[in-house]
């Protein structure tokens, strides 16, 4: 059987002007999981086309598409397109999960949710001729399943290779993720075995790892077997985390020992009520700043996620948080226009308030504002949000976040690491023409591996070591 299998871009990615190296980071993970469960005589080819431009002039007997939000309407002409030519189109992925009424007329099949038990049983019935409209997730399990196809992946065109999920989901459920919708009908979250994880990042090549799960600590017994089954690979690696995971005591230092690098932590607002708005309570009451100081103590360097545009946030919300990231020494920083994605507690409020003004999904990319904010003009959030990326990424800004480090290495990876993302931007875009995006991860690694001045498995500095050299700093 011949199964092409595509992962369609925003238009953004597919610029012929300008590409930013956030669509050339991580390949189509989702889709190389479902392959693994073809046969292995099938005819398989991946196709991504945030990286590659789609031969659309094939003839598949089954084309599988994953459709997210932002690229929507592309999946749709996509699969209209096949569909005409006699091809059997699946569509499954998020935006399919939460608008299931708008997928399914581009499609002979649709899917919901995580698709480990549906698409096993779909292959089987269409195998068998009887394939049915509508499948969708109920049982959530990571046990037994097959090894994913990374063979079928391109990945000299990604500068992140090696991104990797051990766990599926979060244990928590704030209003604006798309975790409780995607998750309905089963449990919303849950590991790998730790064998079959760490045997998963045995089969990858190189150093680097980026772990893509939602929240790597959300189980701290697996997290911990993990971290203690990964000491000695001498690994680089990145992930997420909340606050809370990185104030507790032992894993994080566990989690270094093992190799952690840098941690996408989400802030999302210094506001206290903004959390309590968006249901995200393991954030209130955490000392952000406790929690950075202790990232920063142990070599770990922190990329912050924060939104804007929350019913508390007024016309200072940009300069507020943008200062405090900074002097706060993050080095990287990712800000978001909140979005009420379909099918979430944010979307739900939002429209019973009568507050969305657009359903074009096009623009639901965390860029535009989608809805009417309380106490803030759409227009000023918007200008807002693109302002608090220029300061942020300012040479000016970058310095004064470098001169927060207690030393001189840790000052120089912060303008490495920080400059390296966003000054360079042209760089990449180059790279990412001549197709080697993956050339560049030794660089990545270097600046990873030498950022502070501790090795994996030397002895940890406690956070009151850094508060100390602050102080000597301020005086
Ligand atoms: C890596 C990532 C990216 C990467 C690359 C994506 C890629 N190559 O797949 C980059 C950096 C490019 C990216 C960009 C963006 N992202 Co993003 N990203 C992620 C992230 C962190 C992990 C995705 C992943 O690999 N998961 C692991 C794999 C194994 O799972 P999976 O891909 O979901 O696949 C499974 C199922 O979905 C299902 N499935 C999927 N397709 C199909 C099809 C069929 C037929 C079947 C049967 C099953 C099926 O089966 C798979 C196995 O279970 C997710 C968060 C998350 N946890 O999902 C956000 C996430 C997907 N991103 C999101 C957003 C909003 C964006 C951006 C708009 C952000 C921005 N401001 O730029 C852009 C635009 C994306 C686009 N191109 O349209 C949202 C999506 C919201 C939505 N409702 O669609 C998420 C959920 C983050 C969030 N919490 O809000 N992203
Ligand atoms: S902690 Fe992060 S991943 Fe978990 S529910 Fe909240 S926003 Fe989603």
């Amino acid at each position: 059987m011949k199964v092409k299998m595509i992962l369609p871009a925003l238009t953004e990615a597919k610029s012929p002007f300008f590409r930013p190296i956030k669509y050339s980071l991580f390949p189509p993970l989702g889709l190389a999981t479902l392959a693994g469960y073809l046969d292995l005589d099938d005819e398989i080819v991946i196709q991504d086309e945030h990286v590659e431009v789609l031969d659309l002039s094939d003839e598949p007997d089954l084309v599988v598409i994953q459709v997210y939000i932002t690229s929507a309407y592309r999946a749709y002409q996509i699969a209209d397109h096949y569909r005409a030519k006699g091809a059997y189109v699946a569509l499954g992925g998020l935006h399919v999960t939460s608008l299931p009424n708008e997928a399914a007329p581009h499609a002979d099949s649709i899917f919901l949710g995580p698709g480990e038990d549906t698409w096993p049983q779909f292959l089987r019935d269409f195998r068998q001729g009887h394939p049915a409209p509508v499948y969708e997730s109920s049982i959530r399990t990571l046990i037994g399943l097959p090894p994913i196809r990374r063979d079928l992946i391109k990945r000299h065109l990604y500068l992140v290779p090696n991104s990797i999920v051990v766990s599926r989901g979060c244990p928590h459920a704030c209003d604006f993720c798309y975790k409780e919708a995607f998750f309905k009908g089963g449990k919303g979250y849950y590991t790998q075995t730790i064998d079959d994880a760490l045997a998963e990042i045995e089969r990858l090549p190189g150093r680097h790892l980026y772990f893509l799960d939602d929240h790597l600590f959300g189980n701290a017994r697996f997290a911990s077997a993990l971290f203690d089954g990964m000491k000695g690979m001498g690994r680089l690696w990145q992930a997420a985390g909340t606050v809370q995971s990185v104030l507790k005591p032992g894993l994080l230092e566990k989690a270094v020992e093992a190799g952690l690098r840098s941690l996408f932590v989400g802030f999302e607002t210094l506001n206290p009520n903004s959390l309590r708005e968006q249901n995200k309570y393991q954030n209130l009451n955490r000392d952000y700043g406790a929690a950075i100081r202790r990232l920063h103590s142990l070599g770990v360097m922190v990329n912050g996620s924060f939104v804007f545009g929350m019913d508390d946030d007024e016309d200072d919300v940009f300069d507020r948080t943008v200062a405090w990231a900074i002097d706060n020494g993050i080095e990287t920083a990712t800000f978001h226009i909140l979005t009420p994605y379909p099918d979430t507690a944010l979307y739900q409020r939002m429209q019973a308030e009568g507050r969305l003004t657009t359903s074009n999904w096009d623009l639901y990319d965390t860029r535009h504002v989608v809805y009417q904010p309380k106490k803030l003009k759409p227009e000023t959030l918007e200008a807002g949000y693109w302002h608090a990326y220029r300061e942020f990424y300012r040479w000016g800004s970058i310095l004064r976040g470098a001169s927060t480090k207690p030393t001189w290495t840790g000052s120089m990876r912060h303008v490495a690491y920080a400059g390296g993302w966003k000054k360079f931007e042209p760089m990449w875009d180059l790279v990412i023409r001549m197709k080697r995006a993956t050339q560049l991860l030794p660089l990545l690694e270097t600046i990873l591996a030498e950022f502070g001045r501790k090795a994996p498995g030397a002895p940890i500095t406690s956070p009151d070591d850094v508060l100390t050299a602050d102080a000597i700093r301020a005086s």
